[in-house]
């Protein structure tokens, strides 16, 4: 991304406003300062529909020029044809992600003026796209959301390795989450985990430096509270094993302190399979999940993993 990195042509444009009347003689002159930036050398941007016009002009920087006198202009190719002439094409068209819309061509340049998506303001390896002649911009996200991609669909996987920000009562969630697959070094079937690390009740392997197979067994009880997010999509999504009881292992869905949906596993067995909530009637409603295990007796277990919202797959 080259962006920002070198500001080439200047170009100072006298731009007389002539919304006030000549008669009184106050027509306001203001001086704009247009920067370009060499997008790519050696290289020209060919994108269909962008090309505003093509012209011969003396240098780079009448091209420059010409695109700031254009309303629609907002980036050029320059192609050098001798010492004072260059081919100069005209482009509506400014953002990120140009690197694949680049034809190779020897004493080309392509220059984009400095823009709101210079520097890119969208996050997380969103691209930009410019609109509004380049005074507002639009990101593309990849698996993010908001407007600049700064919002996560993966609310929860718990691969930090802490419970940050979780409120918790009782003992059952103090060592978690659980690293690895913790059920498996049991000699029990797989949790079906994602990634590195989930919660399970049972488990006891609060770091890599604990030793695999630890167990806290299903003696402790408690619940584990999570911060709030907001919904954007039509689905929460999540893991869910261990005992199915929706009285005693759960993992619960509120808004505003209340429980609005509740699920536990399928089967009585540890690894976990994906279940999710129609959450529709909560889009753009801040909300937390609850996870309960509330057992002490045989089963009483609840392993949960990658908590998300549907959204950046709709
Ligand atoms: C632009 O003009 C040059 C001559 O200056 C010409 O060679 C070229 O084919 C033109 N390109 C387009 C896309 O019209
Ligand atoms: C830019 O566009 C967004 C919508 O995509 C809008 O909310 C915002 O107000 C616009 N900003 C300006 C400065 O026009
Ligand atoms: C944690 O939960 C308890 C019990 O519901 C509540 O009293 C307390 O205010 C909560 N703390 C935070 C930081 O949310
Ligand atoms: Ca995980
Ligand atoms: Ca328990």
């Amino acid at each position: 991304m080259s962006l920002g990195r070198v500001f080439f042509c200047f170009v100072f444009y006298h731009f007389f406003k002539t919304t006030h009347s000549v008669a009184n003689g106050n027509n306001k002159e203001k001086l704009i300062v247009r920067n370009f930036d060499i997008s790519a050398k050696g290289k020209f941007f060919s994108k269909p529909g962008s090309l505003l016009s093509n012209q011969t002009t003396k240098s780079t920087k009448e091209c420059c020029f010409k695109c700031v006198q254009n309303k629609e202009c907002l980036s050029v190719n320059t192609i050098a044809l001798d010492q004072s002439r260059c081919q100069c094409e005209l482009l509506n068209w400014a953002g990120t992600g140009f690197e694949n819309q680049l034809v190779s061509k020897t004493n080309s340049r392509f220059m984009q003026m400095q823009t709101s998506c210079s520097p890119n303001p969208c996050q997380n390896g969103g691209q930009c796209t410019v609109k509004d002649r380049g005074t507002n911009y639009t990101c593309t996200c990849v698996g993010r959301t908001g407007r600049n991609c700064e919002e996560k669909c993966v609310l929860f996987d718990f691969e930090s390795g802490r419970l940050e920000g979780w409120n918790l009562t009782g003992t059952a969630f103090n060592n978690q989450p659980t690293y690895g697959d913790n059920t498996l070094a049991r000699g029990k079937p797989s949790a079906n985990l994602k990634g590195k690390w989930f919660v399970g009740t049972f488990e006891d392997r609060p770091s890599p430096s604990h030793p695999a197979a630890g167990q806290q067994g299903n003696g402790p009880t408690g619940t584990a509270t999570s911060p709030t997010f907001v919904i954007r999509g039509t689905k929460l999504r999540f893991l869910i094993g261990g005992e199915s009881n929706i009285n005693t292992e759960r993992l619960e869905l509120l808004i505003g302190g209340s429980v609005v949906a509740k699920a536990t596993s399928t089967q009585s067995d540890h690894p976990m399979t994906m279940k999710s909530f129609d959450v529709t009637a909560y889009k753009g409603k801040e909300a937390r999940v609850r996870l309960v295990d509330m057992s002490s007796g045989s089963w009483g277990l609840l392993n949960v993993d990658q908590i998300e919202d549907s959204y950046c797959s709709e």
